[in-house]
């Protein structure tokens, strides 16, 4: 049997997928949003809120079945951190996050102690709504990463792909965007789950609280955190299937080459702020 995407997920900290919706739908959301993000193009990174999708009817329709049986696939109890899209401003030669240290590479997550670093516990997905093509800030990432530093040399894995292309990985994995130096605004729609136990402040958030008290559909109220609990009870998310989605290969095909200089202003920045290099 063909490995399944929630296996390749696993091993290597990164799956892309077939796109789980159809063109059209993508080509109607970016419809919905080209306004949204046309009065705020002026920003060097804009965002549609989740408040924004919800209003929008973007994110009823990010819910779809599949994608429910997506996300149970990946985690039983899967609970919104953020939901999202995103633009980032072109004719940058710097990266749009964590441009002061690494030629931007970092993890969002620690590796936390008592937890297997491969788990799927902090996941991100992302469906980019614009082409993004080399030197258009394709986000860029080394696989099975999930410890130790960046090295130059080693092997990375620039995701480029039309509209639409879909791919899922774990925050615990060494990232970054690349700088966008092309013309145009680089849009991406992303959603970050964790389980519904670990601690989020997000789902306290007004924004979370007016959607879940709008929402009648007990899978909408779970994944914004209805059931959240700070114990570890077993809560799962009112799913049934799973989805058979198509792994699509990904293949390094980039390499690691933080200039020094970068480095050594990443390490000054690590210690001032008190952080490990290479954490969050
Ligand atoms: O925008 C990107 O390509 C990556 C942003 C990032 O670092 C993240 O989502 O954790
Ligand atoms: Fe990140």
């Amino acid at each position: 049997m063909d490995t399944t995407w929630q296996q390749v997920l696993k091993d290597e900290g990164i799956t892309k997928i077939e796109c789980p919706f159809s063109l059209e739908t993508i080509k109607k959301w970016n419809q919905i949003l080209d306004p949204h993000f046309k009065k705020i193009d002026f920003e060097d990174r804009s965002y549609a809120t989740i408040e924004d999708l919800f209003d929008l009817g973007i994110f009823q329709d990010f819910f779809s079945q599949e994608m429910r049986m997506i996300l149970r696939d990946i985690m039983p109890d899967p609970t919104i951190l953020c939901l999202h899209a995103y633009e980032i401003k072109g004719q940058n030669d710097k990266n749009h996050i964590f441009s002061e240290a690494f030629d931007g590479w970092h993890r969002d997550i620690a590796e936390l102690p008592g937890l297997q670093v491969n788990a799927p516990n902090f996941i991100s997905l992302f469906i980019y709504l614009s082409e993004v093509n080399a030197g258009d800030g394709e986000f860029e990432i080394i696989k099975r990463s999930f410890t130790g530093p960046a090295i130059n040399g080693e092997k990375s894995l620039k995701v480029i792909g039309q509209a639409g292309t879909t791919f899922i990985w774990n925050r615990a994995l060494l990232h970054r965007a690349t700088p966008n130096t092309s013309p145009t605004r680089r849009r991406v729609l992303k959603l970050s789950i964790q389980h519904n136990y670990f601690q989020n402040e997000h789902i306290h958030s007004p924004e979370f609280i007016r959607i879940r008290n709008l929402v009648k559909d007990p899978y909408l109220r779970f994944i914004t955190g209805e059931k959240h609990a700070t114990s570890p009870v077993a809560h799962q998310a009112p799913v049934t299937g799973h989805s058979l989605m198509k792994v699509i290969p990904l293949i390094s095909n980039s390499q690691i080459n933080i200039r020094f200089t970068e480095f050594l202003k990443g390490l000054w920045w690590f210690m001032r702020k008190n952080k490990r290099p290479f954490g969050p």
